[in-house]
């Protein structure tokens, strides 16, 4: 089932090193790539069906022919490293382990899009992978392929790393941009997107790491080659991070619309100790859950999973096994999203704290029918109410909680026995 396209490199003993990476093909496609004239390599771009891969989908080719013509300002590329989505750990594989295949797109993208300027968002937490990327960094720019003239041609690139402060929201693209400005993570309503208006009010393209990793390849084997991987709508292949109670939980890279639950139990091993499925995460914590029914018939690919009513995200499957109590784990979700609120939004402020104090107190036995009821409620008046998706993030899953699972609510109203009576 596996396809190396961005994990070619993995498995290989210090990839991570130019030298190594080089061996091994890295920046191999750059002077075909600046043979040829930008708006191709855009175009070729979007021929590839490439979309964005930070858990939206939006196609990248798409996103870079937004850019204005004739402005008078510079483009700025910022790479979203922010990976902060529950679940999602698959960024970190490229940033560790083959960074420069992450430098090689930026300079494809950077040349396409006329940016010489480029920023990288990377997660505070991440220090290991600010190390090995910063050091990748160093070595690109004293062999040549950053600085003044990129890989010996006339074009000159920068680029930057800014950490974060270990803020989830600064992962939405306009809260990154006011943090790399240096204020508060506050998210800017768009429009005007970030094409139009972005970085210190210029036009700005924003792509995830994965999503910047995958044009070396498109670029150097040509759009068809890609699109010969994966859906017509969901080509190419994908980095899934496999957790929760599977025996080999891990990333693998698959090629999209793989049936769901066959990756589950081909690459991960199955359901851990022969337990029985009761649900699973399709692509990190924002995205509704899926019955096992649901999932039997769902595939991996962004048509598949609105399909089923819910996202394709971030690639970070989730699996729940039967022991896991529903009304639990709906507590820890609304504490993170209520803890990551920026508090701009009052919706989402006071209404994910008013949601955390109801499951709170369903979990102690002091909650009541009529709680649940306000519970899905407060979802439907919360969601899209919001400047950013922070909050959707949220309701999204809970509502799917609360719908397919409400037995276990209800049980926590009903059936347990009250703290007093305990
Ligand atoms: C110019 C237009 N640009 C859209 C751009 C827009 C953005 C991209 C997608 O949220 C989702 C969220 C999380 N002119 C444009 C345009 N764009 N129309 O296209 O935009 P959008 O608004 O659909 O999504 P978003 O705000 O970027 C991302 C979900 O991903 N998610 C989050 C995962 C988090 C991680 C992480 O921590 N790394 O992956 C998981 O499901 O809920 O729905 O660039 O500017 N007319």
């Amino acid at each position: 089932m596996e396809v190396r396209i961005l994990s070619r490199k993995f498995d290989i003993a210090d990839a991570h090193l130019l030298e190594v990476a080089k061996q091994h093909g890295a920046y191999a496609t750059l002077d075909k790539v600046f043979a040829m004239p930008p708006a191709d390599v855009t175009d070729e771009v979007k021929n590839s069906g490439l979309r964005g891969r930070g858990g939206a989908g939006f196609p990248a080719g798409l996103k870079w022919s937004f850019l204005p013509k004739g402005v008078d300002k510079p483009v700025y590329l910022t790479v979203n490293s922010d990976e902060s989505e529950p679940a999602t750990f698959k960024d970190r594989y490229i940033l560790t382990r083959d960074p420069h295949l992450l430098i090689e797109g930026i300079i494809i993208c950077c040349y396409a899009i006329g940016c010489h300027d480029c920023y990288i968002y990377i997660r505070g937490e991440y220090t290991t992978q600010r190390k090995a990327l910063q050091f990748a960094i160093d070595e690109a720019y004293a062999a040549g392929y950053l600085g003044e003239k990129v890989a010996g041609h006339d074009f000159k690139l920068d680029v930057t790393v800014h950490r974060g402060a270990g803020a989830y929201v600064c992962g939405e693209e306009t809260a990154l941009l006011e943090s790399i400005e240096g204020r508060k993570g506050q998210p800017r309503s768009k429009p005007p997107f970030p094409a139009v208006a972005g970085l210190y009010g210029c036009p700005t393209i924003i792509n995830n790491v994965q999503t910047i990793a995958s044009l070396p390849f498109i670029l150097a084997n040509g759009a068809a080659a890609y699109k010969a991987y994966g859906t017509e709508k969901s080509p190419g292949t994908h980095l899934f991070g496999i957790s929760g109670h599977v025996e080999k939980p891990g990333m693998y890279e698959l090629p999209l619309g793989l049936p769901l639950l066959e990756v589950i139990e081909k690459m991960a091993g199955g359901v851990w100790r022969g337990r029985k499925l009761k649900a699973v995460i399709p692509g990190g914590s924002s995205t509704p859950v899926l019955t096992p029914e649901e999932a039997a018939t769902a595939t991996l690919d962004y048509e598949s999973m609105a399909a089923h009513k819910t996202m394709f995200g971030s690639g970070g499957i989730v699996v729940l096994d039967e022991t896991v109590d529903v009304v639990e784990l709906t507590k820890n979700l609304i504490d993170f999203y209520h803890h990551e609120s920026c508090g701009q939004c009052t919706p989402c402020r006071e209404g994910l704290g008013w949601m955390l104090k109801i499951v709170k107190q369903l979990l102690r036995g002091e909650g009541t029918i009529a709680d649940i009821e306000l519970l899905r409620e407060l979802c439907d008046n919360i969601e899209m109410k919001t400047v950013c998706v922070l909050s959707a993030a949220c309701t999204m899953p809970v509502r799917s909680y609360l719908d397919k699972f409400r037995s276990e609510f209800v049980a926590y109203a009903t059936d347990r026995p009250k703290p007093e009576q305990a």
